[in-house]
C-alpha cells in the first residue's frame, strides 16, 4: 500500500499544484514509453487522484450496477436464466471488490468509500439510475450495458496503472460472458411472440439514450479527458467510445428488428406518453450509415437529462442510494463488534 492520501482536502484534483519538475518529466517519460505504473512508484498527485476517483467510481458503479438485476433473480423466467443471472449478479460484486483494492492502495480507505456511496457523496454509472420494470430490461442491460463496459473498459486495460489495467482484463473476460448470456436473451425474445417482441422494444426504447450517455460528457465538455489521456489513465475519449458504440449496436439492433427512437422520459425513467397516450418518441431519422465518414449517424442523447440523472435527480438515484445505506446500516453492528466503528454521517439525497 502507497503511502498516501488521507483527508477529504488532499482527495481533490488541484491543476494549480507545482510539483518537483524532473520527477514529473520522469513519470511522463515512463508513461510515453509505455510503461505501467505501479502502486509504490511515486506519482504526482493529480494523477493519484484521478485514478483514485476513476476506480472508485467504477467500483461504485459495479456494486450499484448489480441492484437493478438482482432485483430479478426471484422472478427469472427459468431455472437457467436464474443460474445464469445468479452469476452475473455476483461476478459484478466481484468486480466491485477487486476495484475498491486498487483504490485503497491509492489512499483512500474502503470504509470512507462504502461511507461516501452510502451517503450520496461520491458517485456511480448514469445508466444504474434508470428502473428495470420487465424481464426484457435484464436482457438489455446484459446486452447493451455490458457490451458498452467492454468497449470502455477494453480501452481502460491499455492504461497506465498497472493495478487497474490487470483488473480490467480480467473484468473484461466476465463482461464478455454477460454480454453473450445478453445477446442470446435479446436473440429470444426477438425470435418469440409479438407480446416477447414488444417487451423486448419497449425495454430497448429506455436503454438506447442512457447507454449514449454511459461514455461520458460530449468532449468538449469532459474535463479530464485531456489530462487522462496525457497520462494514459483513458486511452479513448468520450465521443470516440460513443460511436464505437454506435457502430457496433445500431446495426446489430437494426438487423434484430428493433427500431432506434428518440424517446422523451418521464421522471419515472419510462418513456413518457402524449396527451393521446401513445408513446413520446419518433425514430431517429439520423440513423443511417455515412459512406464518407465510415461511422453510423445517430442523434444525441438528452444531455440535460445525463446532467441531472449523474447529479443525484435521476429516477432511481435515492432509492439505490437508500438501499445501500440501508445495507451499510445493517452491517452497522458487525463493523461496531469487530472494529468499533461509528455512525454514518446525514445523507446529501
Ligand atoms: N455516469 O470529464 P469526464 C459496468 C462524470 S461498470 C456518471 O468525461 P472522466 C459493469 C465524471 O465522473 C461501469 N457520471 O470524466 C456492469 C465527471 O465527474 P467529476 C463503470 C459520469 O472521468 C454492467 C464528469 O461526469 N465503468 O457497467 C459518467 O474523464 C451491468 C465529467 O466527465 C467505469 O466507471 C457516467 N456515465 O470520464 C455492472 C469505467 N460519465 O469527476 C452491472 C471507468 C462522466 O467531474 C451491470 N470510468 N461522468 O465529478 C471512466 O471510463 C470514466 O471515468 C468516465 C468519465 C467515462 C465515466
Amino acid at each position: 500500500m502507497s503511502a498516501g492520501v488521507t483527508s477529504s482536502e488532499e482527495l481533490k484534483i488541484d491543476w494549480s499544484l507545482k510539483e518537483d519538475p524532473c520527477r514529473v518529466a520522469d513519470f511522463q517519460a515512463r508513461i510515453d514509453r509505455g510503461e505501467l505504473i505501479e502502486a509504490d512508484d511515486w506519482l504526482p498527485h493529480n494523477y493519484r487522484v484521478g485514478m483514485l476517483r476513476m476506480a472508485e467510481h467504477h467500483a461504485n458503479s459495479e456494486i450499484v450496477g448489480a441492484l437493478p438485476e438482482g432485483e430479478w433473480i426471484t422472478r427469472a423466467p427459468s431455472l437457467l436464466r436464474k443460474m445464469a443471472l445468479i452469476a452475473k449478479v455476483q461476478d459484478e460484486v466481484g468486480h466491485g471488490q477487486m476495484l475498491y483494492r486498487t483504490s485503497q492502495d491509492l489512499g483512500k480507505s474502503r470504509d470512507q468509500m462504502l461511507r461516501d456511496l452510502a451517503t450520496g457523496k461520491t458517485r456511480y454509472h448514469n445508466v444504474f439510475n434508470y428502473p428495470a420494470p420487465t424481464w426484457a430490461d435484464v436482457a438489455m442491460i446484459q446486452w447493451m450495458v455490458d457490451g458498452a463496459a467492454i468497449l470502455n473498459q477494453k480501452s481502460l486495460a491499455e492504461g497506465s496503472y498497472g493495478p487497474y489495467v490487470r483488473s480490467m482484463k480480467r473484468i473484461n473476460m466476465e463482461e464478455a460472458f454477460h454480454f453473450k448470456s445478453g445477446e442470446d436473451m435479446v436473440l429470444t425474445l426477438m425470435g418469440g411472440t409479438k407480446r416477447q417482441k414488444t417487451m423486448a422494444q419497449e425495454a430497448f426504447d429506455r436503454w438506447w439514450g442512457p447507454c449514449l450517455m454511459f461514455f461520458g460528457p460530449p468532449d468538449r465538455e469532459s474535463t479530464k479527458t485531456g489530462p487522462f489521456m496525457t497520462w494514459r489513465i483513458k486511452t479513448a475519449t468520450n465521443d470516440t467510445l460513443r460511436q464505437k458504440f454506435v457502430d457496433r449496436f445500431a446495426p446489430a439492433a437494426l438487423a434484430l428488428g428493433l427500431k432506434i427512437h428518440v424517446a422523451k422520459k418521464n421522471a419515472d425513467g419510462l418513456v413518457a406518453c402524449k396527451a393521446d397516450g401513445t408513446p413520446d418518441m419518433i425514430e431517429d431519422s439520423e440513423i443511417r450509415f455515412d459512406e464518407k465518414a465510415g461511422h453510423w449517424r445517430f442523434t444525441q442523447p438528452d444531455w440535460d437529462e445525463f446532467f441531472r440523472v449523474i447529479g443525484g435527480d435521476g429516477p432511481c438515484n435515492k432509492k439505490r442510494v437508500g438501499l445501500r445505506r440501508f445495507s451499510y446500516e445493517q452491517g452497522q453492528w458487525v463493523r461496531k463488534a469487530v472494529l468499533g466503528y461509528a455512525g454514518l454521517p446525514p445523507t446529501r439525497n
